[in-house]
């Protein structure tokens, strides 16, 4: 029985709620914390760059940030059936590459247009259509991936934690982009997306009361 893992996060941000979901797959004990200030110690010996997640591992006493890295951590340590993961070549490196993809291609344009849109002081609009215009060609990337290799998961028909890493932002379409028709524009990014929504693990991670939108930090 493994001790419990600190998970630092709050309210629905995305990157945090990722790790979770790997978290819950595994079946790992944790717990959500919401640091006091992200920018400031203690917070910052943990993730230098004063952002959300960073996990506190008791069992290895290792203390880790940035989300992909985290994932791949867990993966590494924890996923001894791989449950989540090829072990065969080369599906185990394009797994990395979707990852990647996860958090260069989808995370950061995700993330500028929620800013834009919802929180920024001005509205700009070459901004929010530029960013806009991004999420809708990711979301259009893995639709066309998964039409052409005629998969269920994005490698092969084996779940991994590449395919649960995007879940997070995609979830937040509807409050970033609700003018956006995905089930209609993207059919095969739909049926995809919508059954890693399904997934109990997801299900039990979305419903946190550590990830709703009123919680304070
Ligand atoms: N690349 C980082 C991004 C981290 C990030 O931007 N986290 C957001 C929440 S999802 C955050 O902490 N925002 C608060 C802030 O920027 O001050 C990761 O994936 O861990």
């Amino acid at each position: 029985m493994s001790k419990t893992i600190t998970l630092y996060g709050h309210g629905p941000t995305a990157n945090p709620v990722k790790v979770a979901i790997i978290l819950e797959e595994l079946g790992l004990p944790y717990e959500v914390k919401a640091p006091a200030d992200i920018k400031a110690e203690p917070f910052i010996s943990l993730n230098p760059n004063g952002r959300l997640p960073a996990i506190e591992d008791p069992n290895t006493g290792f203390n880790l940030f940035e989300s992909g890295a985290i994932i791949e951590y867990l993966i590494r340590k924890y996923d001894t059936d791989a449950k989540l993961q090829y072990t065969t070549e080369p599906e185990n490196f394009l797994t990395q590459s979707w990852l990647h993809f996860q958090m260069s291609g989808q995370g950061p344009y995700f993330g500028q247009l929620a800013w834009f849109k919802v929180f920024h002081k001005e509205q700009l609009p070459s901004a929010i259509e530029r960013y806009g215009n991004e999420v809708k060609r990711v979301t259009g990337v893995i639709d066309a991936h998964l039409k052409k290799q005629k998969t269920k998961y994005l490698i092969g028909d084996k779940l991994t934690y590449a395919d649960l890493a995007f879940v997070p932002w995609f979830n937040a379409l509807g409050f970033i982009l609700p003018e956006f028709d995905w089930k209609k524009e993207t059919p095969e990014f739909a049926a995809w997306f919508e059954g890693l929504l399904s997934r109990q693990s997801v299900q039990t991670v979305l419903a946190k009361p550590e990830f709703q939108r009123q919680m304070k930090h």
